[in-house]
């Protein structure tokens, strides 16, 4: 028995180099773990594509143990629905845009706020530094866990009914916004009337007229083909809202500390790609929806756009007043 006991000891200390932790590296006869990933973007759209990377890194590093298979176009349903499955365990991991997660984590509100980064390079600072570490952290008492970061791209807005210059253009206009009521008093402090509706809704809500607009990035003006029922999009380049992808609590504390490891190591180390084709990805849409008829005004002067926006800050509690103060030192 002895014997025995000393000779699994010594196998685990192998296993486990230092013996702490069990080892990424599968045993022979370790179980084939399968996960699940929700996105709402299409296949090979460039978020996706993040996710296959991700998925592609995880299998290559656990030696084809572990599979996380990639449901996009909204299989597993629209995002606040998705996040909530994920919460009690249903869905394993999602990639959605901190702006649904922050109605579960209010905090999350301090990365998403109007023109609150200098740049996309200021962003990318804090979503990779210790801030970022702790909005991580502070998922976890809700259910989830921080897994990595994606490429956003400035939002902008458009309707289908005349150009947008200055705030005061949106008078009266009903804006789609996403599911969050900072998103809402964003809409409001511009003048415009705010409608949260699921991402999936707005192309046909722009068609019927229940709403008149929305405001996104390049490439989901022109990949959901609101570009054709909504032409006239203003660069006004309000917000940049941090694409995540979360994992569940409960599905991940089944795994050891080394898998649950490997599986952050890897979502990070598929940034560079999803932001490369990121890039890629904006111009291309930018252009296509130029020769697709929509009609672009380039805001020179984001002044009044970013003072409309102060009633916004100013109503923030004070933790996220706290981050947001701490966002504007990073350099
Ligand atoms: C896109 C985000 C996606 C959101 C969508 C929206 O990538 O996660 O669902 O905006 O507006 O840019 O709901």
């Amino acid at each position: 028995m002895l014997v025995l006991a000393l000779a699994a000891g010594s196998s685990m200390l192998f296993a486990g180099g230092k013996g702490e932790a069990p080892s990424a590296a599968p045993a022979a006869d370790a179980k084939p773990i399968v996960l699940r990933l929700a996105e709402t973007h299409p296949a090979d759209y460039p978020t996706n594509m993040g996710n296959l990377r991700f998925a592609e890194l995880v299998k290559e590093r656990s030696n084809g143990r572990i599979t996380i298979e990639v449901y996009s176009g909204s299989q597993l349903g629209q995002e606040r629905a998705v996040i909530e499955q994920v919460q009690f365990g249903a869905i394993d991991f999602t990639r959605v845009s901190i702006s649904p997660l922050a109605a579960f984590v209010p905090v999350f509100n301090a990365l998403q706020l109007p023109y609150l980064y200098r740049s996309e390079d200021h962003m990318w600072k804090v979503l990779l530094g210790p801030i970022g570490k702790e909005l991580f952290a502070s998922l976890e008492p809700s259910g989830f866990v921080g897994i990595g970061w994606f490429e956003p791209g400035a939002r902008n807005f458009y309707n289908s009914k005349r150009p947008v210059a200055v705030p005061a253009d949106l008078a009266g206009l009903k804006i789609r916004v996403q599911e969050s009521d900072l998103m809402v008093g964003m809409v409001q402090g511009l003048g415009a009337v705010a409608t949260p509706m699921p991402y999936g809704e707005v192309y046909s809500g722009l068609q019927t007229g229940v709403i008149d607009g929305a405001e996104n990035n390049w490439p989901s003006y022109e990949s959901t083909s609101h570009f054709e029922v909504a032409k006239y999009y203003t660069v006004d380049e309000h917000t940049r809202v941090p694409e995540i992808i979360i994992g569940s609590k409960i599905s991940l504390s089944k795994l050891s500390q080394a898998d649950q490891d490997l599986i952050k190591q890897a979502a990070i180390d598929a940034i560079p790609y999803q932001r490369q084709l990121w890039a890629e990805r904006e111009k291309a849409s930018e252009a296509k929806v130029k020769a697709g008829g929509s009609i672009i005004t380039v805001v020179a002067d984001k002044g009044p756009w970013q003072a409309a926006m102060k009633g916004l800050y100013d109503k923030q509690p004070s933790a996220v007043q706290y981050l947001v103060k701490r966002v504007s030192e990073v350099q």
